[in-house]
């Protein structure tokens, strides 16, 4: 996401250097992140009945302090797709995809 859409860099500026592509794939803080987003996935899968409820710390965190533009949830989802098209069966692929728009409907809640 930091790569190919730089000018998400703009929320990540405690992260320190993201200044090359190199730079941001060795970056620990980074890395970091990318975990947690990944562990929050899982809560999801966990939570699939209860995903609003599941998202809605989450979604005030985005919305009203982070101020993310929600199109950018389903950008983070469509890279992780781009990544598991190489990786996985395409069942997995639609499984991913069903999810990230789960996922990306119950964080923009707040928005509305
Ligand atoms: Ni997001 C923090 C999950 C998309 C910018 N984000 C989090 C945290 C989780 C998380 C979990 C950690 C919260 C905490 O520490 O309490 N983010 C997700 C998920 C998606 C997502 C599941 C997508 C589907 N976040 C995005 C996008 C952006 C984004 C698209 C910006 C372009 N997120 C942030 C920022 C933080 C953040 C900024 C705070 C980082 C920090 O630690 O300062």
């Amino acid at each position: 996401l930091l790569i190919v859409y730089p000018w998400t860099q703009r929320f990540f500026s405690s992260f320190g250097n993201l200044s090359s592509p190199t730079a941001i794939i060795g970056n620990p803080k980074v890395r970091a992140h990318g975990k947690k987003v990944l562990t929050s996935f899982g809560e999801a899968v966990k939570n699939l009945d209860n995903i609003k409820a599941t998202y809605s710390k989450l979604s005030e965190l985005h919305c009203e302090k982070l101020h993310v533009d929600p199109e950018n949830f389903r950008v983070l989802g469509d890279l992780k797709e781009i990544w598991l098209a190489g990786h996985s069966p395409p069942a997995c692929q639609f499984a991913w995809q069903k999810l990230v728009g789960v996922v990306a409907h119950a964080l923009a809640r707040k928005y509305h």
